[in-house]
């Protein structure tokens, strides 16, 4: 099967110096990454849109099977039909089927079943993990290390997305079955998260408790 050579490898090396400057400046912008849930209702590019999601094709996946897809939803019907799906499972989750345990570590954060965001929002790039691949004849064909290779498409995606200067939300209502079934989606692909991305509105705020991020020493080990 490796029938064609390998490709020589294109790769920047930089003097130890830049490089610590490099991934300083990389640390201080993620640093003012922050999930948003206020947004502006305001369209955004396309182009930058297109330029991240190919950043999160660059991801590394299992047997570079690339076992995702990514649904962007700008039409206001379409995020509509979303938001109220979304809302019925999200008011089961909050009224019932969330245990006190977790609501008690979402309270800090003051989510509720209401989400308005999807409708405010840019548009929702919903991101499909495809559990099994289909051969051009329909075969099924297995797919290695499903959830990570699309986790780590996903927060390519969220960097990227941070980086162009675009906000996101990582939304999680479960189940999810809705997106597949409004969004058309083939029966080995499950929705992974909705990720609410545009403009944060002007009176966006940050929950105090999301500012609590560990020291760097609280989760390293170096041996
Ligand atoms: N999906 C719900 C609940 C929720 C769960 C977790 I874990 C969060 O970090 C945030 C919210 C919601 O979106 O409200």
């Amino acid at each position: 099967m490796r029938d064609i050579p390998d490709h020589p490898l294109e790769f920047t090396t930089y003097p130890p110096d830049e490089m610590v400057l490099r991934s300083q400046e990389f640390l201080a912008m993620m640093k003012k990454r922050h999930s948003v849930r206020q947004f502006a209702d305001q369209p955004v590019p396309m182009d930058v849109i297109h330029n991240c999601l190919a950043v999160a094709g660059r991801a590394p996946s299992g047997a570079n099977q690339q076992p995702w897809h990514f649904v962007v939803v700008r039409d206001a019907a379409i995020k509509h039909r979303i938001r109220l799906a979304a809302e019925a499972e999200e008011r089961a989750f909050y009224s019932d089927r969330a245990s006190d345990e977790w609501l008690s570590a979402l309270a800090p954060l003051g989510t509720d079943a209401n989400k308005a965001f999807i409708d405010d929002a840019g548009c929702l790039i919903v991101i499909f993990a495809q559990s099994y691949g289909l051969t051009a004849d329909g075969e099924k064909y297995k797919h290695y290390y499903v959830q990570e290779s699309v986790g780590i498409a996903t927060g390519f995606l969220i960097a990227a997305l941070h980086h162009a200067g675009l906000a996101c939300l990582t939304h999680t209502p479960s189940p999810m079955n809705f997106l597949g079934e409004i969004l058309n989606r083939p029966p080995n692909e499950r929705a992974y998260i909705n990720l609410v991305v545009g403009y944060p509105a002007k009176e966006a705020t940050v929950p105090a408790h999301a500012l609590q991020k560990k020291a760097l020493a609280e989760f390293i080990t170096i041996f």
